[in-house]
């Protein structure tokens, strides 16, 4: 049984899977895909750290592959459809990563509501020079009103966070009712052109999909409140970038914080980068000593139950096994 695990992860997986006698094989970079493709021909499992694309032609290409184990809780980079046909399960890590990444939903709306790394920028550009009362002022989120844009585990645990320390108001859009944080919370569900029109922090927690793709454009950015806030921890994907930075430019928002982009990494030069009410983070929504362990401890069990034939603990394609 081999592994070949696409970047250097924490060692606790790793251990786990040499424990289950597979032998493991990690890459030091990221390698393109034709050449990871030949690489994996010698492998019966892959796990994912990054985003390898494993399209249809990839997955037929790797014709040993007995399992697909992902490294993130997004599955927005495999064919599902075309792993499922080919017998192949793909597993992913939710739940372990839910409070981080809610966390670093929670800091960029305080972050953008201070203008906290613009104003940063200032004092290493020299410009904090002599008290100014009127200026860069930012908004406050007492009593202000959340909406939740997917309401799953990690949207659940940024509603949770935004009630108990302002006191906000829950809305939320989603394929499916969330009854638990309806009842927990007093979340309200709403329809997508609601959640627009009320939230006044909008936080984007879904899926990417060709449903979900670019939902925030232009049209969805004119129909929110010119106070808003747009916190994107979901996929870079969701948002149109140059409809952002328009909506930005004209005020039709207030503020931006993005721990996602489209595409990664985002150009140094990149302008969003240097405006006063958007503050952007290198997709850190899950990076932390303690939820890196439990990504890697679950990514490896998905791969020790898949090379010996057990049902994966966290599945993304379980009709699979209906095969
Ligand atoms: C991962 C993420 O760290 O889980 C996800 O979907 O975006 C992050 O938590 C990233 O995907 C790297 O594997």
């Amino acid at each position: 049984m081999k592994v070949f695990v696409t970047r250097p992860i924490p060692e606790t997986g790793i251990q786990l899977m040499k424990d289950a006698g597979i032998a493991v094989t990690i890459s030091a970079k990221t390698l393109a895909q034709e050449v990871l493709i030949t690489e994996l021909q010698q492998y019966d499992a892959l796990l994912s750290a990054g985003f390898v694309k494993a399209n249809a032609h990839f997955l037929e290409a790797c014709k040993h592959l007995k399992v697909v184990s992902l490294f993130s809780v997004g599955y927005d980079n495999v064919d599902i459809a075309a792993a499922t046909r080919l017998g192949i399960p793909v597993g992913n890590t939710p739940g372990v990563l839910s409070r981080a990444t809610a966390d670093t939903a929670f800091l960029l709306m305080l972050a953008v509501s201070r203008k906290a790394f613009y104003n940063y920028h200032k004092i290493l550009d020299g410009k904090w020079q002599e008290f100014e009362p009127i200026a860069d002022l930012g908004i406050e989120l007492y009593g202000k009103t959340l909406g939740v844009f997917g309401l799953g585990s990690i949207g659940f645990e940024m509603a949770k966070k935004c009630k108990a320390a302002f006191d906000m108001k829950i809305i939320y859009h989603n394929r499916n009712r969330n009854e638990t944080a309806e009842k927990e919370l007093g979340a309200g569900y709403v329809s997508f052109e609601e959640l627009l029109a009320n939230s006044d922090v909008l936080s984007a927690h879904a899926n990417l999909s060709p449903q979900t793709k670019n939902i925030f454009n232009k049209n969805a950015f004119s129909k929110m409140k010119p106070r808003a806030i747009f916190i994107n921890t979901g996929r870079g994907g969701l948002h149109d970038e140059a409809d952002l930075k328009e909506a930005l430019d004209q005020k039709t928002i207030w503020g931006a914080g993005l721990d996602v982009t489209n595409p990664e990494p985002m150009a140094p030069e990149n302008p969003l980068l240097r405006m006063p009410n958007v503050c952007v983070l290198p997709h850190i929504g899950s990076a932390t000593e303690e939820t890196r362990d439990q990504m890697a401890l679950l990514s490896a069990r998905n791969v020790i139950a898949g090379l010996t034939g057990a049902p994966l603990p966290t599945i993304v394609n379980p009709e699979v096994y209906k095969k």
